[in-house]
């Protein structure tokens, strides 16, 4: 038995882990999950997820793994894209928790309620104020795209895949990039990479 993945391949944080499986040449199954039609939700899925999210990495053992970023992380292991070293490891996990905390509850959030929710009147307000905090994130990208060409260093790690999924999408979610001309740069050179497969 191979990898399943449990996803939508619209979600940046499913995304991510389909990036990375395709870069490291794994076999997996994906899992098609409609969270509109309620999916996550279900008796079975609760069984498997008690969160109720995905993506959720079922191990050849049978084994379930949730949060994206932990996904990553298990995946990579033994890779370039994580490295060895303590403290470049620990970076990449520093950028992977702003992701999570600063960046996609912003940019994940506005998109949902944009491009999944046709951005109903009754969450116009959430959606305004999910703006603010994403620049900030971008802002914070591109200081540190002024010193490194990756997002945690020199080279391509799994951190980079974590802001990437939610970043080159971020228009989606009303964010203009332009203001960010390094960001936008790293994108291109993440997209370019071989290996790299795009979203949806
Ligand atoms: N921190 C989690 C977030 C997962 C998450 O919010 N997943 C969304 C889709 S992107 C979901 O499953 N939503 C369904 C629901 O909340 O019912 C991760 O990185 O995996």
């Amino acid at each position: 038995m191979t990898y399943r993945v449990y996803g939508d391949l619209q979600s940046g944080n499913c995304y991510k882990v389909k990036l990375l499986l395709e870069h490291l040449g794994l076999d997996y199954e994906w899992m098609p999950v409609d969270i509109l039609a309620g999916d996550t939700q279900t008796a079975e899925f609760l069984q498997m997820n008690p969160a109720g999210k995905i993506p959720l990495l079922e191990l050849p053992d049978g084994t379930y793994l949730s949060e994206s970023n932990a996904i990553l992380y298990y995946l990579a292991e033994g890779s370039p894209w994580l490295p060895e070293d303590r403290l470049q490891r620990a970076t990449v996990l520093q950028w992977m928790f702003f992701e999570q905390y600063s960046h996609e509850p912003c940019i994940a959030v506005a998109r949902f309620i944009e491009k999944y929710l046709g951005l109903p009147d009754e969450r116009r307000e959430e959606y305004v104020s999910k703006q603010q905090g994403g620049y900030k994130a971008l802002q914070v990208m591109e200081q540190q795209l002024e010193k490194t060409s990756f997002i945690s260093g020199n080279t391509m790690t799994i951190a980079d895949i974590a802001l990437y999924a939610y970043t080159h999408v971020a228009h989606e979610g009303g964010f203009d990039l332009s203001g960010y001309p390094l960001v936008c740069a790293w994108l291109n050179r993440i997209a370019e990479r071989p290996g790299h497969i795009t979203i949806g």
